[in-house]
């Protein structure tokens, strides 16, 4: 018996002892394997009397059970301190310093959306936004724009079979805003807007700033003032604005807005060359503007917008052209391609 309790001692500290799953495995053969010291404990009792064999093999066959957990338990330890190593060895540093991993730059939409953003905000502004997929009434009904309107064969509308749209300028949020908010007000609403027209120079999706201030008393001197200024924060204070008669069924006077080209200074040359952006005339249209046509007022009137007392301006204007022209871009194909070394040009 002491025999016995002496062999399990012996086995436990080899098996705590081993070091890796080899060594133990090599432990687990020296006592339980064919020719182990256990094993042979077992088969030495055909030496006992027969009396004497159960009472025996009993206690053998408990010390190989603890052996035989023992074994087990230390397996299971060296298996986790083994994953445990695997996970430390391969352990992502996130704080090392990346290996040249080139960094890219906010697209030149996006500068240019922040900084017009940046600039209304002084002004006063708040920024608006609105669902992508709109209903009639918000992108066209609301505005001014009935069914039949020879507008709405110019907006190229992509329509969802419900009758649903993809939102075509970024109006129906000034909609939506005048019917949460009541006037007055004044908000730009930039975001993605959607034609069925792609060329060159279209894309299917472009990015649109549109603005609009309501109050008592809004006059076509303030949507002068307030643009003049926003242009000259935009493209320099010596550029000069220009106002043109224009027609938007939503508003009544419309006005184009051009400045003076800033890339021939309005001299419509370069050099000796003509001057493309601006067609040699000097001057580049940057907007569209004008004071919210009273039929637009009729729609959200219940919410404060009674036409007979409140006047507004509004604007749209496509920030991706006003990116082309700003960072001298000549080709639109390169905002939607997302090469980073185009856009580490404008970082
Ligand atoms: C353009 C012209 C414009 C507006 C957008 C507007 C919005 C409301 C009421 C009245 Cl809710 N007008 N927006 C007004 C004039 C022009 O956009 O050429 N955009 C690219």
């Amino acid at each position: 018996m002491n025999d016995h309790a002496d062999l399990v001692a012996r086995a436990l500290l080899e098996i705590r002892a081993s070091a890796d799953l080899g060594g133990l495995d090599e432990v687990r053969v020296r006592w339980l394997g064919k020719k182990g010291e256990l094993t042979a404990a077992l088969k030495s009792l055909g030496a006992l009397p027969v009396a004497e064999r159960p009472a025996a093999g009993g206690r053998i066959n408990a010390a190989k059970e603890e052996v035989q957990a023992a074994l087990e338990a230390r397996r299971l330890e060296l298996e986790r301190r083994q994953v445990d190593a695997e996970l430390v060895a391969g352990r992502i540093d996130v704080t090392l310093p990346g290996r040249g991993e080139e960094r890219g730059a906010l697209h030149p939409v996006t500068q240019a959306r922040l900084r017009i953003e940046a600039l209304f905000g002084r002004a006063g502004f708040d920024i608006a936004v609105g669902p992508e997929i709109e209903d009639d009434f918000y992108n066209f009904g609301a505005l001014n724009i009935p069914e039949n309107h020879p507008a709405r064969a110019l907006h190229d509308t992509f329509y969802f079979p419900d009758g649903r749209l993809l939102r075509t300028h970024t109006s129906p949020v000034q909609i939506r805003s005048m019917l949460a908010r009541g006037a007055p007000l004044a908000l730009i609403a930039p975001g993605r807007v959607y034609r069925c027209d792609h060329d060159i120079t279209h894309s299917p999706m472009f990015h649109q700033i549109e603005g609009l201030a309501v109050d008592t008393n809004i006059t076509f001197g303030d949507l002068k003032g307030t643009l003049d200024h926003a242009m000259k924060a935009l493209f320099g204070s010596s550029v000069k604005t220009h106002f043109r008669p224009s027609f938007f069924p939503f508003t009544e006077p419309s006005a184009e807005l051009y400045v003076t080209c800033f890339i021939c200074g309005g001299s419509g040359k370069r050099g000796a060359d003509p001057c493309r952006p601006c067609k040699q005339t000097g001057w580049i249209e940057v907007l569209g503007c004008g004071m919210v046509d009273p039929n637009v007022f009729e729609f959200v009137k219940d919410n404060g917008y009674d036409p007979k007392k409140v006047s507004g301006f509004a604007f749209g204007m496509g920030v991706d052209r006003l990116a082309l022209l700003k960072y001298g871009v000549d080709d639109l194909q390169y905002f939607f391609q997302g090469d980073v070394r185009f856009l580490q040009q404008f970082s």
